[in-house]
């Protein structure tokens, strides 16, 4: 039996960490892959905070990566991964604090915000930090070698590589390549990754950018915490909405519209999701299939990916929904409208306004 069992999944860069030091020292362990979007039943019972990694050695159980470093450092000396002097020592604990409080949120920042605006701050916060590394890190710490404390791998660059290994991500995402200017950083890149343990788990630029997809490309436009529009979706889409935590989809399009997916209700399904398929014109209005396609956001299991072609229709619906269930005045509809970017011009949605909205501010006149 292994010594050790890491509870791991390997789209994570915690849990990269924590395999790359398993692997530099040579340890024997079994590796559990945990499906973060559907976690065994029990699985806080290993790991209290639900995450991964988590090891168990023994009856010993230690979860949070840095700290599952450093135990795996002192319970398996060799080699050891962290410098010998304490001043050495204390340093290393510094970059480790620095990646875990820092340069991850920066980074995650830049790769999930949505909004331009803070994308560009991020991005500006995320640069500091690399030129931080690069002058305070590398230029003082690594002497000739390219390693942070010089020849030696440690556990600071076992700690920040996993993120560098996903830059491909950034860069595909958010057009932020790791700056050339960073010629420090750019040679601990390079030999970080050649090392036999990170080859021997390396995964391809194709696979981080297209797990990271949703995180950094949202599907839908969110109207309420129940309702989200989009326009047509592919099948890898309807899986994403599954895992993003949609419970159903409501298709407004006609199964006769070109592009229309014939087995877009099996694929639903088969990813976990409800599905109801109403479909809606896009340039007339019809109260009768409105009312249907408002049926259905109302019995289907929330939160609703409402989708049409280009997003206009299921706009339309989302926010006919929405004004009923909350209420919304006229201004609140084209306030939430602006928000999201939705088209107040939409047939059914003029039709909802100027029935419901026009008729009242005549009687209230
Ligand atoms: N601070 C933790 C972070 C671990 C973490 O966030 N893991 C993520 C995957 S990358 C996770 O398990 N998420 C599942 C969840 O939060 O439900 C560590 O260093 O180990």
């Amino acid at each position: 039996m292994a010594e050790i069992t890491i509870y791991s999944a390997t789209v994570c860069p915690y849990a990269h960490r924590s395999r790359l030091v398993l692997l530099e020292k040579g340890i024997d362990f079994e590796l559990i892959e945990i499906d973060l979007q559907n976690k065994p039943a029990g699985f806080t019972e290993i790991s209290p905070y639900g995450k991964v990694p988590v090891i168990k050695h023994g009856d010993v159980r230690v979860w949070e990566s840095a700290i599952i470093n450093e135990y795996l450092d002192e319970v398996f000396p060799e080699p050891s991964l962290l410098p010998k002097e304490p001043v050495n020592r204390a340093q290393a604990r510094i970059w480790i604090d620095f990646a875990n409080t820092r340069f991850i949120w920066a980074y995650s920042n830049l790769l999930r915000s949505p909004d331009p605006q803070q994308q560009k701050a991020a991005a500006q916060e995320l640069y500091s930090q690399l030129e931080f590394i690069e002058k305070e890190g590398l230029e003082k710490l690594s002497g000739e070698g390219s390693y942070w404390f010089g020849n030696s791998i440690s556990l600071v660059d076992l700690t920040f590589y996993p993120w560098f290994e996903r830059w491909s991500a950034l860069e595909h995402y958010r057009g932020f390549g790791l700056p050339p200017e960073f010629t420090r950083l750019q040679q601990w890149r390079k030999a970080v990754s050649q090392r036999e343990s990170v080859k021997a788990i390396a995964n391809p630029t194709e696979y981080y950018i297209q797990r990271y997809a949703r995180f950094a490309a949202p599907i839908a436009k969110k109207v309420s915490d129940e309702l989200s529009v989009a326009g047509k979706l592919t099948l890898e889409q309807l899986q994403q909405a599954a895992q993003q935590g949609f419970k159903s989809v409501l298709n407004l399009r006609s199964p006769d519209e070109p592009g229309f997916l014939s087995d877009e209700q099996q694929q639903a399904q088969a990813a976990g999701l409800d599905y109801a398929n109403i479909p809606l014109q896009s340039s007339e209005p019809d109260l009768i299939s409105t009312k249907e396609a408002i049926r259905a956001t109302e019995n289907l299991p929330k939160p609703i990916l409402i989708h049409c072609a280009a997003g206009a229709r299921a706009g339309g619906i989302a926010l006919i929904a929405t004004a009923i269930q909350q209420g919304l005045t006229y201004e609140q509809i084209q306030e939430k409208a602006q928000q999201v970017d939705l088209d107040l011009n939409q047939p059914h949605l003029q039709q909802f306004l100027l029935e419901n909205y026009t008729a009242k501010q005549e009687t209230e006149s």
